[in-house]
């Protein structure tokens, strides 16, 4: 039956209508529409969730208005740089969430906070890549870089426990072909990740920009598309020079990193799948 929540506060003028709305623009609340009519206008800000919460007892709290963020701290940076009043800085609520107060308006008071998070919360993938099977595609043009990534995602598949048998290396013609054959591979269903090498070359790619953002959102897409996780080893480099350091000569081997997110993809989906199981068992 309910709908929705709305709760109105009033600008005391003009001025601090437009301080206020500025403000929550930035702080990032999704806009909604404004409305006018002769006698007064508003505007809404939008938040994912809204909550109507009853108290009882003894605790008095600071504000009225709650705002519950992923990352306080950089909130508190932000409403310093906008010259705000606070009416306290970040502290620890003892009830697992740190919180800051602030006074925009006069008879207005925000409560920004954020509930600490216990380790159970955070879902990470890890590293041990046994019993994965991937699909590598790369490149052939600039083949002198283009082995050197794949020895690197090897060498990054072998050393996390992936058996031989579970790696397929395919190779394209060029860095264009790479989206179209991880497509194919994703769509077998036998691979749990992709990882895409390739290397272009501003100074010897005729159209570098185009070709470097097609193959950028090909690859993108049929991620999304097949839900199969593709990792990007695609060097986008001004020179050669910049090529080889970037193949494990000093800015370490991006097929490695490559292979290695491949890895982490594979487990946080895995993990994923599995608390989803657990909490509608
Ligand atoms: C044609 C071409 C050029 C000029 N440069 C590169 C490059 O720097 N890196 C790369 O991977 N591929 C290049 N290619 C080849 C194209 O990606 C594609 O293989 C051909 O145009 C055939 O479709």
């Amino acid at each position: 039956m309910i709908k929705g929540l709305t709760t109105i506060r009033y600008a005391a003028s003009a001025k601090e209508y437009e301080l206020l709305a500025s403000l929550l623009d930035r702080l990032g609340f999704e806009p909604g529409e404004e409305w006018k009519n002769p006698r007064a206008r508003g505007r809404y800000f939008l938040a994912p969730v809204g909550k109507l919460e009853l108290v009882e007892g003894k605790e008095k709290f600071p504000a009225d208005i709650w705002i519950e963020v992923n990352d306080l701290d950089s909130v508190s940076v932000l409403l310093k740089k906008q010259k705000i009043k606070f009416i306290s800085e970040v502290e620890e609520t003892g009830w697992g969430s740190r919180v800051l107060v602030i006074e925009p308006a006069r008879a207005m008071r925000l409560a920004f906070w954020q509930k600490d998070r216990t380790e159970q919360d955070v879902v990470e993938g890890d590293l041990h890549a046994s019993g994965m099977r991937f699909g590598i595609v790369v490149a052939r043009w600039n083949s002198f870089i283009t082995e050197r990534l794949l020895q690197g995602a090897l060498d990054g598949l072998r050393r996390s426990g992936c058996r031989e048998q579970d790696i397929t290396v395919v190779r394209v013609p060029g860095s264009f072909e790479i989206p179209s054959q991880a497509r194919t591979l994703a769509e077998t269903g036998n691979f749990d990740a992709i990882i895409t090498l390739g290397c272009l070359i501003r100074g010897e790619t005729t159209h570098y920009e185009h070709i470097a953002t097609e193959v950028t959102r090909g690859i993108g897409q049929s991620a999304q598309e097949t839900g199969v996780p593709h990792t990007y080893g695609v060097l986008t480099c001004e020179n050669l020079e910049q090529a080889l350091d970037r193949a494990g000569l000093k800015a370490g081997n991006k097929g490695f990193e490559a292979a290695v997110s491949a890895i982490e993809m594979v487990s946080l989906k895995r993990k994923i799948a599995s608390n989803q199981q657990g909490k509608t068992r």
